[in-house]
């Protein structure tokens, strides 16, 4: 099991049909998790009634309400681990993530060294198209300001389109991440970050999605600004490795664990 792309939805009818296909006619043996979170719109049906045109390679979690993007995407990397995949992909549904940049995501990792490439809109040459003035705004604000607290040395922290190699996903402790919307993201990179991982930022250009409606609310900006302040206040404290290691994730654990000794224990 090599490469598998996780896709949280709620209500993407839309959008769902057209960005599977996307993907899968890049014939580039991507595997696809769906994790729907009980969307009113139907979006799981239209899923399920693809499953049997791609056999074996597309596949759907439900849960029950909506519960938020980061609880939907432990449950993805845990059953992803399960599976075995080797490299992990984070990508929204609604074409603002465009599909043709997931190679590059890859060769990130699989070539170029990285444990976690991410798309990144604030690198040189990314870019954002169509979003209104006052989103882009927030969007470079956001980063501005994670990085001022964080000093994670990372461009674009909010991101959402990223490939982590399994070890990573493996090594960091799921059940201490606490955030649902933006500071999701960022405390996945801060924990990487963190555990030494190599992170790498791979330009992209992110469009605004033509269909279907934004989930983004006051809440998850307020989560954002409350939650880089907490994640800086718990790094002193809080330790991202998951307490049982196995066997494949030790060396690069130990490894870490001696750089970074003085910085989470
Ligand atoms: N499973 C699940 N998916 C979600 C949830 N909230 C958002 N999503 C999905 O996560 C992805 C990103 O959400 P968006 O609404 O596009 O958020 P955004 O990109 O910040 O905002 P816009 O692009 O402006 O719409 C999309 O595929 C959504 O369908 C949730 O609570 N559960
Ligand atoms: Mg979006």
């Amino acid at each position: 099991m090599e490469k598998i792309v996780i896709i949280p939805t709620f209500n993407e009818k839309e959008n769902i049909e057209s960005i599977l296909h996307a993907i899968f006619n890049l014939n580039d043996d991507f595997h696809i998790l769906v994790i729907d979170d009980g969307s009113p719109d139907g979006t799981a049906q239209i899923v399920k009634d693809l499953q049997s045109k791609f056999p074996g390679k597309l596949f759907i979690e439900e849960r029950v309400g909506k519960l938020g993007l980061g609880t939907a995407y432990i449950h993805g990397f845990k059953w992803a681990i399960e599976k075995d995949y080797q490299f992990i992909f984070e990508m929204d549904a609604d074409f603002s993530h465009n599909p043709n940049d997931l190679g590059r995501l890859y060769d990130a990792c699989k070539k170029g060294g990285a444990d976690v490439a991410i798309g990144s809109r604030y690198t040189n040459g990314g870019g954002v198209v169509n979003w209104p003035k006052n989103r882009i705004a927030l969007s470079k604000g956001a980063s501005l300001y994670t990085r001022m607290i964080t000093w994670m040395p990372v461009k674009d922290p909010t991101a959402g389109f990223i490939c982590y190699k399994k070890v990573v996903l493996e090594t960091i402790n799921l059940d201490e991440i606490q955030f649902v919307g933006y500071a999701f993201q960022i405390e996945m990179k801060f924990a990487a970050w963190k555990l030494a991982f190599k992170i790498k930022e791979v330009p992209i250009i992110f469009q605004d999605r033509t269909f279907g409606i934004s989930k983004m609310n006051k809440g998850i900006v307020k989560e954002g600004i409350l939650g880089v302040l907490k994640l800086r206040w718990h790094s002193l404290f809080t330790n991202y490795r998951k307490r049982v290691k196995n066997s494949e994730t030790s060396d690069t654990s130990d490894k870490n664990m001696k750089q970074n000794e003085f910085l989470i224990d």
